[in-house]
């Protein structure tokens, strides 16, 4: 008998990779209680697999596979993808929201502050990577681009999102996580692991970080993950 062809998907599939910023599509999958499947790559060395070429030629995660066969990347936009599709009871995101209020928290907590740490990551990793003789001299470099742009920068940042957080439980108000707290969550976490940043300094995204990782969805996306520590310092050492 010959064998039936493979059938095709009916679901979102996503790519995720260990340590990194998929986990925050895996938790929006898990708030919304959607049917999806589940891809999990390790993370060798610091660096995503090859097969993640296969879908996307970037090679990066997260990536979303739709049953359709477009690819969708980019963490912001599969969240957003996420909440427009199947958020049909508007619980993340309100019709009221300012849009133009969401990007800028956007790109202050993604693209402001993911640019500062990578920068900041990067020159942490080559100090502690290199041969032993050149590295004080590295270690004076990094410290002198840390004390002059990196480090204000990124208390910039912080300084913004908590004064923007002000008492709301939410970066858009409301009674759930949006698409800037599902997005900011990551960067924050990626200034906090390696102890880049201490929130005790900054209460109200102290509270709104155990707010967001005591919430069901979050707990359940870490069980379905496969490893989310990103004190990326600490695994290269
Ligand atoms: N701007 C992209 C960043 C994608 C990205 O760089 N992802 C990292 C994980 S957080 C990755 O795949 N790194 C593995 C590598 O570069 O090899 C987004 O928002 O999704």
């Amino acid at each position: 008998m010959a064998a039936s062809p493979p059938s095709a998907p009916t679901k979102p599939t996503l790519i995720h990779l260990q340590n990194s910023s998929s986990q925050s599509a895996l938790w929006v999958l898990e708030e919304l209680e959607i049917d999806y499947d589940l891809r999990l790559f390790p993370r060798p060395q610091g660096r995503a697999p090859p097969e993640l070429k296969e879908t996307h030629p970037q090679g990066k995660s997260p990536q979303l596979l739709l049953p359709s066969g477009r690819v969708i990347t980019q963490l912001s936009a599969i969240v957003l993808y996420l909440i427009r599709t199947y958020d049909t009871s508007h619980t993340f995101s309100s019709p009221e929201n300012d849009p133009v209020r969401e990007e800028m928290l956007l790109g202050i907590g993604g693209t402001d502050l993911a640019s500062k740490l990578g920068s900041k990551l990067m020159l942490h990793g080559v100090a502690l990577l290199s041969p032993f003789f050149i590295r004080p001299l590295l270690n004076r470099v990094r410290k002198f681009l840390n004390e002059l742009v990196l480090d204000p920068d990124i208390a910039a940042c912080f300084d913004v999102l908590e004064s923007e957080l002000g008492a709301q439980e939410w970066f858009m108000g409301g009674t759930a996580p949006s698409r800037v707290d599902f997005v900011v969550h990551f960067f924050v976490g990626l200034a906090v692991q390696p102890g880049y940043v201490h929130l005790e300094k900054y209460k109200g995204l102290k509270a709104w970080m155990e707010r967001c990782e005591a919430r069901p969805a979050w707990k359940r996306a870490l069980e379905r993950g496969n490893g989310y520590d990103l004190d990326y310092p600490r695994q290269w050492a």
